[in-house]
């Protein structure tokens, strides 16, 4: 007898012009490969990025430039659902409820929000960059997702998607499915490359401590073959003595499949250049096929964009019950049909 797949979902903003390694290590390539094992849904979370000010023209471009990485690197819409959120109505109608079931106290304690804004200012804060939390609740609830892939900076927005679950179920009776992380310990924290005490990150990275993966490829190596050391000469993992040697050691591990005591085998009795010169490499040769499948989805806009709207139908067909229900729970008069 065949066996359910668990439902897994995920999103990624379209808020630049191309990924980041650890965009793509913490999240997307585990993506890739749940399709084969799961009931996967991914979204282009357009909604989530326009919590920041946004250029329309460069959204939308955007929008299809992560669709089509999404792609070059791997997921298959004969595999999974890919979708853009806002094709699909029923995230922001869903996430209503959910900002209407959480406590603003419980909102304030969202350290993603407490960073940004104490960044960017109370005056330049939206409250859409507050509320992204629920929002992304209702994206995980909406499906009945189990498990939630990604990168170890969400996994406090996935408690507080569990904590409002619950309160729905036990306050509505048993609705929502309760998700929980999907977070590998090897690659839940991509450093900057430059400042290995601080994750990879679009708003924060210096230019140089970012690898983009749509940049030419010698602009990335370029950054691998400078990226910032620690003091000693041994190649070892140890995340606390040498934040840099063991970036790069588990950024190696993840794109070639070897495991880091075979990398500090490989690497004993040699300096860190080496380390740093063999990582560039490794990335040029595992970046310039994904560059160029992404590609091709960039160069037929109109066969992406029907890939798109397949993947919001068959999205907003999953969707769409679990809002009935919710909607009939709470008490919303339906409208006559
Ligand atoms: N450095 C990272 N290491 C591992 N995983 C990461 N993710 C992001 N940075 C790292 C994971 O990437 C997925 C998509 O993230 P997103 O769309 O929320 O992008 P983001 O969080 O906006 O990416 P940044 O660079 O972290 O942006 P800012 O600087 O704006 O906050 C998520 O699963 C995330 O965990």
């Amino acid at each position: 007898m065949a066996t359910e797949r668990l439902r897994v979902f995920s999103g990624i903003q379209p808020t630049a012009g191309s990924f980041h390694l650890g965009n793509y290590l913490g999240a997307v390539r585990q993506w890739v490969g749940l399709q084969e094992t799961h009931d996967a849904v991914y979204s282009v979370v357009d909604l989530h990025a326009a919590t920041i000010p946004q250029d329309p023209a460069a959204l939308r471009e955007s929008s299809r430039l992560a669709a089509a990485q999404l792609l070059g690197a791997g997921l298959d819409p004969d595999r999974c659902t890919l979708c853009i959120q806002s094709h699909v109505p029923e995230h922001t109608q869903l996430a209503w409820v959910i900002n209407c079931l959480t406590g603003f106290g419980e909102a304030a304690r969202m350290t993603q929000f407490k960073d940004k804004s104490a960044k960017q200012g109370t005056d330049a804060t939206t409250v859409g960059l507050f509320t992204y939390p629920m929002l992304m609740a209702a994206d995980i609830l909406l499906y009945h997702t189990r498990q939630v892939p990604v990168g170890e900076d969400q996994r406090q927005h996935i408690e507080l998607t569990r904590d409002v679950a619950q309160r729905f179920n036990a306050r509505y009776g048993e609705t929502f499915t309760l998700p929980g992380a999907y977070i590998l310990k090897e690659t839940a924290k991509i450093q900057d490359l430059q400042d290995p005490a601080v994750k990879m990150s679009k708003s924060a990275s210096s230019a140089k401590g970012i690898v983009w993966l749509m940049d030419e490829p010698k602009t990335s190596a370029k950054k691998f073959r400078s990226a910032v050391t620690d003091t000693g000469t041994e190649v070892r993992y140890d995340r606390a003595a040498k934040p840099g040697v063991s970036n790069l050691l588990a950024i190696y591990s993840a794109l070639t499949g070897l495991t880091v005591e075979e990398l500090e085998q490989k690497f004993e009795g040699r300096l860190y250049g080496a380390l740093k010169t063999e990582v560039a490499d490794v990335f040029t040769e595992w970046v310039a096929p994904f560059r160029a499948r992404t590609q091709q989805f960039l160069d037929d806009p109109a066969e992406l964009d029907r890939l798109l709207a397949r993947g919001a139908e068959k999205a907003r067909a999953m969707a769409a019950p679990t809002l009935d229900a919710v909607y009939e729970r709470v008490g919303f008069l339906p409208p006559a049909r």
